[in-house]
């Protein structure tokens, strides 16, 4: 049996080379191969674990059986029109999990803590006068209640933040108030001060961050105004309303980690702008430990006849 890996992202975890050396560690029985790297014929690819393969490539192997992403997100794969018809299982993690938390976490505080502001005055040697909140004033709403946001609601919660989520689905077990489906909407960004978004991008996202939005977000908190914090998917925000939204006060301050074209261009001003934060689309990181030995695992499981978990519904779009 032979997994094929096809890898199209830089940096260290992104190493083709460190992804085969844990699937042969933990498939000794498997033929593990790269695409791009080693010789093999198109017949004996079974299993495909894959971060943006190139759109067509998997449609070459007529013996495939699963495919897994080795991201959380599954968009790119889906909009591949040539993407076989055979299971796609994305990755759900304990240690993606936690990284999306740390990265959500850190935001929120940081805007709460008026980090940028503190940065900023200390580079003009400026003693401020005390400025602070209690966390249990913010409000923090997250769109995207799944296993990222989910987490990173729990842990927000313990911190003291009166938490909500938006999800399409209503959620009662989460601990936290859920808003759920398009008649909801509007009453969860009311009550929000910093709208996190853990969203998938599928049709129905696709640019939901625009300035309807923005100017329905709450207006009455302790930060002035609202935070736009996102870590889903760039294709979900329209940019060129948070820029209006940042320079005409709607919104307060934004950290991004995703954009509509990555890497975000030289010449966009999200670069550059004073209450922006931008993150290179590292808010959580697939770690080749952690995710390779989930993989092999759930080969092992589906070679033994059992249910794979983690399968992407198509119609959803996640
Ligand atoms: P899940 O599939 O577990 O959760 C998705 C959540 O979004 C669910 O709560 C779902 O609702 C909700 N949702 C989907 N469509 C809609 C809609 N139309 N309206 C309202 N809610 C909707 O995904 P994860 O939590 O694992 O991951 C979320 C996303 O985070 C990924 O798809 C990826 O894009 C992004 N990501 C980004 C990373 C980064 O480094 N920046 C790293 C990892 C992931 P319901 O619960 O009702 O189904
Ligand atoms: C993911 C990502 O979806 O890294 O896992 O963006």
């Amino acid at each position: 049996m032979t997994l094929l890996l096809s890898i199209n992202s830089a940096g260290d975890s992104w190493s083709p080379q460190r992804w085969r050396e844990r699937f042969e560690q933990a498939l000794p029985n498997h033929r593990i191969v790269v695409d791009g790297a080693d010789a093999y014929a198109k017949t004996e690819v079974r299993y495909a674990a894959v971060w943006k393969p190139a759109p067509g490539l998997l449609a070459q192997f007529p013996n495939l059986a699963v495919t897994f992403n080795l991201g959380a997100g599954v968009d790119a794969l889906l909009s591949d029109p040539a993407l076989p018809d055979v299971p796609l299982v994305r990755v759900v993690n304990a240690d993606l999990t936690r990284r999306m938390t740390e990265y959500v976490t850190l935001h929120v505080l940081l805007h709460h803590r008026r980090m940028p502001k503190l940065l900023r005055a200390q580079a003009d040697k400026q003693w401020l006068a005390k400025d602070q909140s209690a966390a249990s004033a913010v409000r923090v709403g997250i769109m995207g209640m799944g296993t990222l946001g989910r987490d990173a609601a729990d842990v927000l919660r313990r911190i003291g933040f009166q938490v909500a989520g938006w999800s399409r689905s209503a959620k009662p077990e989460t601990g936290v108030v859920i808003y759920s489906g398009a008649n909801e909407l509007a009453a969860f960004l009311a009550r929000t001060d910093i709208l996190v978004v853990l969203l998938p991008l599928t049709p129905a996202t696709t640019g939901i961050l625009d300035r309807r939005v923005f100017a329905g977000l709450a207006r009455d908190g302790v930060l002035g105004a609202p935070v736009l914090i996102n870590a889903g998917r760039g294709g979900l925000q329209i940019e060129a309303d948070i820029l209006a939204a940042l320079d005409d006060g709607t919104l307060a301050a934004a950290s991004l980690d995703v954009f509509e074209t990555e890497p975000l261009p030289q010449m966009s001003r999200l670069w550059v702008h004073p209450n922006v934060i931008v993150t290179p689309h590292n808010a959580a990181d697939s770690d080749p430990d952690a995710i390779a030995a989930d993989v092999a695992a759930q080969v092992l499981a589906f070679e033994r006849g059992d249910a794979l978990r983690n399968v992407v519904a198509r119609g959803a779009g996640y």
